[in-house]
């Protein structure tokens, strides 16, 4: 039987069988033993009334010019347009802001995940297509590990290079001892890989090293995070106290004799400066296990044994990356790296520090390098940037300057906002801040394919297509399966692909020879897999992998270790720090002079924290869903049955939610000073009390559009969370640290609507 057409996703690949230019059924690929269910999720939803079907502007807008009414925005009704009449309009307007305020008040930093597909990326397509045009003002780093991506270089020299050789389970199962994972090891996130996946290998590694004795320890205020079948010891600490813990294991280690001076002595350097701040001889404050167990919650013994068990057999720290998504969330992972020192396993098999196990399927997979080409986007000539978390103080506070790894910076003044293949409203922490500043730029172009709260709050909506509309190659950097993606739909209406959008534009805009090279998209394709091929040996030519549909990297024969090299000659392999070691103390760091971040890893209170007295007495963790990648179909069937009563489920202890007269499936409110939503409540015993869990996701969905302190109906945790960097280092997002409470919602709740498009005019 002939097989399906193949498409890929971040969330892994899949056989489309399709009917009348419609995907009806995504069925598992056959080499994939854990597909994943999030893939369906887009059936019911390619096409519809949450479909994007033309180019729309804001009726304000387009009636009275960029800035009218920017108020308005998210309330405003849409006019449909060809694109005959959009591309010239955008053009213009393009060439307005360049020519009166520089290419520096274009901001298109746009974050995001966009679609999985080394062509249709959006990203690389918006910055080829303004780079043409003179650059634009950009952004720096992530929210996934902002903090680990700015502080990681100044202790180990590099950070992603790390992510990508970490030690892979296959050196993990037979070698590991003891892994103790600092939140988790989720397999709900292992579900991702960016860029793509072939086959899901986080569950079977585990399995694996479980298989073969590997003992766990999961640290989390959820025991979901751990799989049960892992009989995994469980501490649930207060949330953000991780730095503590590892200083309290750390001071145990030392005051025990238990640590390996021979190592800290070969491979790192400053551990003088870090020893006087545990013993307290810095401070007067010694970082003890009875220290360290008053601010987490925990017992002081359960501490020490801990320690004393890491130091007893081959022992894996996990780190997961939500523990840089929080205040000072550069120390756990600095911690981290101290304790591994400090064990002395660093670069063994089955040893050392692993930076987020699951956090996505690449994390420990076990597979070659794969250097893919992709879409050059030229230089961009401005300079200016941001780090990524910043978009809201930038917006608001143009002229005003800021702190970042060392710098002094100053936010340009944006005049236009252009975002393709990410959402903020999404992303972005204090969505009421957010939109306070959202009405600050004269024009927002947003390129999108559904009616989410992002394209719902532009002025300028270009509707692209989606992968399923396209044929493109899947190539990620984590993972071993290239795959050959079919196009196996029509794109409704007058959507188009993005390079098609830009191409277009590129037309008017005198530039459109220079962004195409005269390609079209299949010249692409194959000029990117050629490339490719002249990089890693033993690929298949393009079209026998058009015909075949996918091809696996044979992984490397021997697991792979995370700086074996360095460990075997630190000489001949040294790290890319000043001293060419592990830097516990950073003389660059301290140099800085935050005292937010100061030279070596510390102990920081955060802003919001269950050990503080203020005015909200609940923990919110808002971590990432399971039945999604972020807001991508959370409009589809498979993310709308993960909720319940249509909102995003909050996740309570049963006394938390005794105390506050809460039953299981009531809906309540949500809610602190910067905003409320509502959820369902979900009682489980399985969450530290004091804790609430509410994924991300939910698209916004304001009670009253427009309005800065509108009540999300449908449960977006972005309206809680705090804007504000984790320190002057990084600047990174603080998600995870935030205050809430809860209260039953008393009457009859207003009708979710996140799902309906916006009142389109079709004149
Ligand atoms: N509270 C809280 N907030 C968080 C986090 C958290 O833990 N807690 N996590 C943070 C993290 S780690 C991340 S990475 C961010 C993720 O934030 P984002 O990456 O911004 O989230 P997505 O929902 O994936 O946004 C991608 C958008 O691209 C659109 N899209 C998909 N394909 C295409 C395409 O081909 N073309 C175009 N033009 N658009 C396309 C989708 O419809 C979607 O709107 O969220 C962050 N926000
Ligand atoms: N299904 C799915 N998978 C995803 C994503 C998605 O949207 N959906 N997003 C992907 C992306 S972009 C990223 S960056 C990764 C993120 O990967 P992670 O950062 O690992 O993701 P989270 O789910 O936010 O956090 C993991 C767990 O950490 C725990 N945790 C939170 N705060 C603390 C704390 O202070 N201390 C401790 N010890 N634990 C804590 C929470 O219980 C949470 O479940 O996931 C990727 N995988
Ligand atoms: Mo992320």
């Amino acid at each position: 039987m002939p097989r399906h057409p193949l498409t890929a996703a971040h969330w892994g690949t899949y056989r489309v069988r399709s009917e009348g230019g419609r995907a009806v059924a995504m069925d598992a690929f056959e080499r994939d033993p854990d597909p994943s269910s999030i893939g369906a999720g887009i059936l019911d939803v390619q096409d519809g009334p949450t479909r994007i079907d033309a180019p729309m502007v804001r009726e304000s807008w387009l009636d009275r010019g960029p800035g009218a009414a920017t108020e308005r925005r998210g309330c405003d009704p849409f006019v449909a347009l060809t694109w005959a009449e959009a591309e010239p309009l955008l053009a213009r307007e393009l060439t307005r802001v360049i020519e009166t305020h520089g290419n520096r008040a274009i901001f298109a930093g746009s974050y995001g995940w966009a679609s999985a597909g080394r062509f249709h990326h959006a990203q690389s397509q918006l910055k080829r297509f303004l780079n043409l045009l003179g650059g634009f003002t950009s952004s720096v780093h992530t929210y996934s590990f902002a903090a680990a991506e700015a502080m990681i270089p100044h202790a180990l020299g590099s950070y992603r290079p790390h992510l990508n050789t970490t030690t892979s389970w296959e050196s993990i199962a037979g070698n590991t001892d003891l892994l103790v994972a600092f939140g988790g090891v989720p397999l709900k996130n292992g579900q991702i890989e960016a860029g793509g996946l072939g086959i899901h290998v986080q569950r079977t590694g585990l399995e694996m090293a479980k298989a073969a004795g590997t003992e766990f320890v999961t640290i989390s205020p959820l025991r979901m995070d751990m799989p049960d079948a892992m009989g995994a010891d469980w501490l649930a600490p207060r949330p953000n106290t991780d730095t503590a813990i590892l200083l309290g294991i750390a001071h145990t280690l030392l005051a025990e004799g238990l640590h390996d001076p021979a190592f800290l002595d070969r491979y790192t350097t400053g551990f003088d400066r870090f020893r006087a701040y545990l013993t307290g001889e810095a401070d007067g404050r010694a970082k003890d296990a009875d220290w360290a167990a008053g601010i987490a919650a925990l017992a002081a013994e359960d501490i020490r044994a801990l320690a004393r068990r890491m130091a007893a057999g081959r022992t894996m720290i996990s780190v997961s990356w939500s523990l840089t998504r929080q205040d000072h969330g550069e120390q756990p992972f600095w911690a981290a790296i101290a304790v591994a020192a400090m064990l002395g396993q660093i670069g063994l098999p089955g040893g050392g520090v692993g930076f987020g196990y699951s956090a996505s399927n690449g994390i420990g997979g076990q597979r070659a390098p794969l250097p893919a080409a992709s879409l050059p986007q030229g230089t961009n000539p401005v300079p200016d940037f941001i780090p990524v978390a910043r978009i809201a103080d930038l917006l608001l506070n143009p002229g005003t300057d800021f702190e970042f790894d060392g710098q002094r910076l100053t936010y340009p003044d944006i005049r236009l906002v252009w975002w393709a293949g990410g959402n903020p409203f999404h992303h972005h922490q204090d969505i009421g801040r957010m939109l306070r500043a959202w009405r600050r730029p004269e024009t927002v172009v947003v390129n999108e394919w559904c009616w989410n709260a992002m394209a719902k709050h532009a002025d300028i909506v270009l509707p692209c297509t989606t992968p399923l509309e396209r044929a493109d190659l899947c190539i990620s950097q984590r993972d071993p399966y290239i795959v050959a993606m079919d196009k196996v739909a029509e794109p409704p209406g007058l959507a188009r692909d993005d390079h098609a959008i830009f191409a277009g534009l590129a037309r008017h805009l005198g530039i459109g020879e220079a962004f195409t090279e005269g390609r079209d998209p299949a010249d692409w394709l194959r000029r990117f897999y050629d490339e490719t091929r002249a990089r890693v040996p033993g690929l298949p030519d393009y079209d026998t992998l058009r015909e075949t549909g996918w091809h696996r990297v044979p992984p490397p024969g021997e697991p792979t270790v995370m700086l074996a090299g360095f460990r075997a000659d630190p000489v001949a392999n040294p790290l890319d720090t000043p001293s060419g070691r592990i830097e516990i103390f950073s003389g660059t760091v301290a140099g800085f002079g935050y005292d937010d971040c100061p030279g070596h890893p510390v102990w920081r209170e955060p802003r919001e924290w269950l050990g503080a007295v203020g005015d909200y007495p609940l923990h919110l963790v808002s971590n990432q869903p399971a039945h999604k990648l972020h807001s991508q179909l959370d409009h589809g069937a498979v993310s709308r049955a993960g909720k319940r009563k249509g909102r995003e489920p909050a996740v309570m202890h049963p006394d938390d939610a005794a105390a506050r007269g809460i039953a299981d499936g009531d809906i309540v409110r949500v809610f602190n000073g910067r905003g409320a939503c509502l959820c369902c409540a979900t009682l489980s015993d399985a969450i530290r009390p004091g804790v609430v869990q509410v994924s991300t996701g939910a698209w916004y969905d304001p009670e009253t559009p427009g309005d800065p302190d509108a009540l999300c109906k449908h449960g977006n945790p972005n309206v809680l969370t705090p804007d504000r960097g984790t320190s002057r280092l990084a600047q990174g997002p603080t998600a995870h640290s935030c205050l809430v409470d809860v209260a039953r919602h008393e009457g009859e709740p207003p009708p979710v609507t996140a799902f309906e498009p916006p009142t389109i005019v079709r004149r």
